[in-house]
């Protein structure tokens, strides 16, 4: 199993990550991404989907065309944990 983030941790999180806000019902965090256009937008998805199978922590996520919304929570914490907060810097770097 993973540690969840502690109160200190997710408000650090809230605090230094523009955007992101709690999931209403489970313990998780969404952005929305809007791009130029569906070409923008994969290219960024197949940044992120890169680097999330090289750290082994994989988002939920959902395309339609130039829109990318992104859910992050760590199934192995059954919450938020620091793999999110990571996942989170390596998808605002890949914007
Ligand atoms: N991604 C996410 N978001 N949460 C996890 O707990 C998780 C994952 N676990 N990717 C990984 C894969 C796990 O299933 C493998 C076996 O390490």
């Amino acid at each position: 199993m993973v540690d969840q983030l502690t109160p200190d941790e997710r408000a650090a999180f809230m605090e230094s990550y523009h955007g992101w806000e709690p999931v209403e019902g489970r313990d998780a965090i969404k952005k929305d991404f809007t791009f130029k256009d569906f070409n923008e937008a994969w290219g960024f998805m197949s940044r992120v989907a890169l680097a999330a199978e090289k750290a082994d922590h994989h988002p939920e996520w959902f395309n339609v065309y130039n829109k990318v919304e992104i859910t992050l929570t760590t199934h192995d914490a059954g919450g938020l944990s620091q793999r999110d907060v990571a996942l989170a810097a390596i998808i605002e770097a890949a914007v």
